[in-house]
């Protein structure tokens, strides 16, 4: 079973979001167009208290239940199974969608006999590329490699951790060369 993840397609990452590059709404239509081609579609939401020591490393940003923290409006969402919510708490970054408070990822995808994940979304550099590294550990996982973009708080960041990915064992794939 195929799984997609999408991680953090949210008003702030995206341009005029708090923590918004130029260019990371330009995932929204690639993920758009392949969701059908998997069994499971599930999401991650950064998803801060308002007071959190992760507000020292970043401007505030998707604090749970405001604007900031809803996913891009262009984002289809019907095919969406469960939405996961990680960062929930205070005392950590919580950048892995695997760190979600609000249900167990692995046991979830397990349940559904998913052996296969493929992730797209935002930022390769912090939430993909943890998520990434967790997925490794139980999943073959596979990065749509046109669905996710980069912070780049200091550039090169997306390309390092696009290394970091591959040597975990990630496979990196075009969205149009999906079955
Ligand atoms: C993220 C920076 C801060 C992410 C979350 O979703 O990649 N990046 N919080
Ligand atoms: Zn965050």
């Amino acid at each position: 079973m195929k799984a997609l993840l999408i991680v953090d397609v949210q008003n702030d990452f995206c341009p005029g979001g708090a923590l918004g590059a130029p260019g990371n709404d330009e995932v929204v239509p690639v993920i758009n167009k392949i969701q059908d081609k998997f069994d499971v579609v599930v999401a991650s939401k950064d998803w801060h208290p308002g007071n959190s020591v992760h507000f020292e490393n970043w401007p505030v940003h998707c604090v749970a239940n405001t604007k900031g923290a809803e996913f891009h409006p262009d984002l289809k969402t019907n095919k969406i199974d469960n939405i996961f919510l990680k960062g929930t708490g205070n005392k950590d970054d919580g950048y892995s969608a695997f760190e979600a408070t609000s249900d167990n990822l692995t046991r979830y995808l397990k349940d559904k006999g998913v052996d296969e994940l493929y992730v797209a979304g935002l930022t390769t550099d912090y939430c993909v590329k943890n998520t990434v590294l967790d997925a490794v550990k139980a999943f073959k996982t596979i990065v749509i490699e046109d669905g996710i973009r980069a912070v780049n708080a200091n550039p090169g960041d997306g390309e390092k951790a696009i290394n970091e990915m591959k040597q975990a064992g990630a496979k990196f794939i075009d969205s149009g060369k999906l079955n």
